[in-house]
């Protein structure tokens, strides 16, 4: 009878011990779990494609680094999504190198650990002959289509070349394969990013790094808006009489990319509502 007591007692004691142990253990594993989550940076997060990729990224249990211009709305995002996953934010002008280099390199270094680069930021501004357009509206497409997204992936390339990994999904556009009138400036800042898009992989891949472009048509979010500078009326003609896409849809595409399995790449895609047939065509109902 004492002897059972004794073993009771012993094993109780031994039991608590190992059920001690193995909570530490689990908590441990879970801290390397979270830690195993990928880390992606996304650019121009606070609207459109950027916002509605961070949302879905964060429901597949992707931690984030959002970055933009609008403070307000960083933070607005941040409390939406960190109960999902780990959130970082960075309220930066893409455009502005020092600004860039400052903000990114400030990330801690468990922060630095980049899985996927989403370059997002960006945006058309004017609609008009070349004659007639602004070197204000052809300054901004070019800093931010173009020199944004040099400039953040100068910053973040090295880390994911030390790593040996990582994927890089540059959102381009339509207008980057089919030059219209009017939209010249535009045009040729996304066809920058589809030759640099070309070129990362080119460079990138024997560093164990995929790139995807992502060109997509059109797409009803604030593009057209800030394309003719708050003019509703204007903006909403784009999106009449048809169903275009929304930035979901465009979202869906960018976690396709990032699902793949690791020996498959997808180096470029072209992303039409179902009634457009190239950049300036479109079948709408009347
Ligand atoms: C896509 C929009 O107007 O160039 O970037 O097709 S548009």
């Amino acid at each position: 009878m004492i002897t059972h007591i004794g073993f009771f007692m012993l094993s109780e004691k031994f039991g608590r011990k190992i059920g001690y142990c193995y909570q530490k253990e689990l908590n441990f594993l879970f801290k390397i779990f979270i830690d195993m989550k990928r880390i992606a940076l996304i650019t121009g997060a606070t609207s459109g494609i950027g916002e509605a990729t961070a949302k879905l990224f964060a429901k597949n249990k992707i931690n984030l680094i959002l970055c933009g211009r609008r403070k307000e709305r960083l933070n607005a995002l941040m409390s939406e999504l960190s109960p999902m996953v780990k959130v970082r934010i960075l309220s930066f002008d893409v455009g502005d190198n020092i600004q860039v280099n400052k903000k990114l390199n400030g990330l801690e270094e468990e922060w630095k650990n980049i899985d996927i680069l989403v370059n997002n930021a960006g945006g058309a501004h004017g609609l008009e002959q070349f004659i007639d357009g602004s070197i204000e509206d052809w300054e901004k497409m070019i800093d931010y289509n173009v020199k944004g997204l040099l400039y953040v992936s100068k910053v973040v390339i090295p880390w994911m070349v030390k790593r040996k990994k990582g994927q890089i999904i540059n959102i381009s556009s339509i207008a980057g394969k089919q030059t219209y009138s009017n939209g010249m400036v535009y045009c040729a800042s996304k066809s920058g990013v589809e030759a640099i898009s070309k070129g990362m992989r080119l460079e990138l891949v024997p560093h164990g790094i995929r790139v995807s472009n992502i060109a997509p048509g059109a797409v009803d979010t604030e593009f057209s808006m800030v394309r003719f500078k708050g003019d509703k009326e204007k903006a909403d003609k784009v999106y009449k009489n048809f169903q275009p896409l929304i930035a979901q849809d465009i979202a869906d595409c960018i976690l396709y990319c990032v699902n793949v399995p690791p020996h498959v790449q997808i180096a470029d895609m072209t992303i039409f509502p179902a009634a457009q047939s190239d950049a300036t065509t479109i079948s709408r109902t009347i």
